[in-house]
């Protein structure tokens, strides 16, 4: 039951939004967000694939509070395609905050996913924007580049981790999340949410330790 899980051909790593506007001091500060930049920086050296995502929003972004007048960080709207939290402006394109934290070492990633470019539609999952419809393409990069499993770490665990994960297994991957390589951040009982989410469709959330 404690057997190391081998890292091999097939998989890939996915680090996802470990930018400065998400760590201490950032905009929208994940709480111990800093503390995932040396797990990751280890874990990478087992895997030869890695992606990375970024988010990555235009200025004025609809995800953004400071976009609706009267509205509050934090509180939850409606929208066209349904329930929106409105953030603190973050991860604005081009800016020191959209930035990926320095002191990550990642040389050897192939790809660097952005999401959240659409001024209209917000993107939690690296797979479909929050519309549930529009897809950032990841899923056929990794089909046409033959992985099967895809082991997701990074920020934030209770939204685009949670949402990354459970589009990757919809779409037919294996999917590990490397619970203790990320943090999160806990809008209205959303870690138990992502927790309960993820064990309902049978994607395991592991240790860092028990990675090859
Ligand atoms: C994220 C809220 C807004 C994340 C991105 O990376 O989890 N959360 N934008
Ligand atoms: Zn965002």
């Amino acid at each position: 039951m404690n057997e190391k899980i081998a890292i091999g051909d097939g998989d890939i790593l996915l680090v996802v939004d470990v930018q400065n506007d998400f760590c201490p001091g950032g905009s929208l500060a994940v709480p111990h967000a800093d503390e995932v930049v040396l797990p990751i920086n280890r874990l990478v050296l087992r895997f030869e694939h890695v992606v990375l995502t970024q988010d990555w929003h235009p200025r004025g972004h609809q995800s953004f509070a400071s976009a609706h007048p009267g509205s509050k960080p934090y509180e939850t709207i409606n929208v066209a395609y349904g329930p929106q939290v409105l953030w603190p402006d973050h991860c604005v394109q081009g800016t020191p905050g959209a930035e990926f934290r320095n002191d990550l070492q990642i040389p050897h990633a192939e790809l660097v996913l952005r999401k959240g470019y659409h001024k209209e539609i917000d993107s939690y999952s690296a797979f479909y924007e929050n519309d549930r419809k529009t897809p950032t393409g990841l899923a056929g990069y990794l089909r046409e580049r033959g992985f099967k499993r895809i082991f997701l770490a990074g920020l934030a665990f209770d939204f685009c981790v949670r949402y990354s994960a459970e589009d990757a297994h919809r779409e037919g991957f294996s999917v590990l999340v490397i619970e203790d390589a990320c943090r999160g951040i806990d809008v209205a009982g959303s870690m138990s949410a992502s927790r309960q989410a993820l064990s309902a469709r049978g994607v395991r959330c592991v240790s860092i330790d028990f990675i090859g």
